[in-house]
């Protein structure tokens, strides 16, 4: 019995190493996220080899005092020793306010827009289940949008205001388009529960937030296709929340915006 459990914890560990292994982070597409992995790197090695050294020792400890034929009792009268309580608790909290320093500091390092540089500005949504992408179109402006025109079988999930006359251009799209170079700024809003704007390939990741225009700067990344994903478990349908972030050439994305909005002012 101990040796068929032993065997099967066995292939339950190997099998998700393998299967994490396969599945980690794609390759980046960015230059500024390389920080990013060397602060996850290092904080899997530390608490890594915490993790190892306190299962070994529970091992160890279940081992030593397993059952035995002639159970004595265990006295301990001893009091606790505060030294080594003490060495314990530093270590702890040194590593885990160290890891926080460092990564607060890495993060504030990350480069965001530059002053001189207008950004490109899109506005993505979360909603049960899938994401909305807006961008202003050629005149730059957001129409407003109202909670009670919200009707997506009515083709208006954001709920904007078509009488605003900064709304007639606006393009909603299943797909975020952007150009490549250009710093691009995201407004995330969510419309029922927290959800989480994931793209791995840019190692960004920002929680949207009911009733909250949350900030996020997209560093330049290198023209292509990328996943976005939702990392908040918002529901039964998360797993549906995906979608593909294209960051294309300049002249590619003036077109696309072009044809677009042209489009939606025809269908006005
Ligand atoms: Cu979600």
């Amino acid at each position: 019995m101990a040796r068929a459990l032993s065997a099967l914890l066995i292939a339950i560990i190997a099998a998700t190493a393998y299967f994490f292994s396969r599945t980690w982070l794609p390759a980046l597409a960015t230059s500024s996220g390389g920080a990013i992995d060397r602060q996850l790197t290092l904080n899997f090695i530390l608490l890594g080899v915490v993790f190892c050294a306190t299962q070994i020792a529970l091992g160890l400890f279940v081992w030593k005092y397993r059952e035995r034929a002639d159970p004595q009792v265990v006295t301990n009268t001893a009091q606790p020793d505060a030294r080594v309580e003490l060495t314990w608790l530093t270590i702890a909290a040194a590593l885990f306010l160290g890891l926080n320093i460092a990564g607060a500091a890495m993060q504030s390092r990350v480069p965001q827009v530059s002053a001189e540089e207008k950004p490109v500005t899109v506005e993505v949504t979360g909603v049960q289940f899938r994401w909305y992408f807006r961008q202003p179109g050629p005149d730059g402006r957001f129409g407003q949008t109202k909670p009670k025109l919200v009707d997506a079988s009515e083709g208006n999930p954001l709920g904007i205001d078509r009488s605003d006359p900064a709304s007639a251009d606006d393009v909603v799209s299943a797909e975020l388009v952007v150009p490549a170079g250009k710093p691009i700024e995201v407004r995330l809003h969510a419309q029922d529960v927290v959800h989480s704007f994931f793209v791995p390939a840019l190692r960004i990741k920002q929680d949207a937030v009911p009733g909250q225009d949350t900030l996020v700067h997209l560093p330049s990344a290198e023209p292509g296709t990328y996943d976005i994903a939702c990392a908040q478990l918002c529901g039964m349908g998360h797993y549906q929340m995906n979608a593909k972030l294209k960051v294309v050439p300049e002249a590619e994305y003036r077109a696309w915006l072009e044809q677009q909005s042209a489009a939606q002012v025809a269908r006005r």
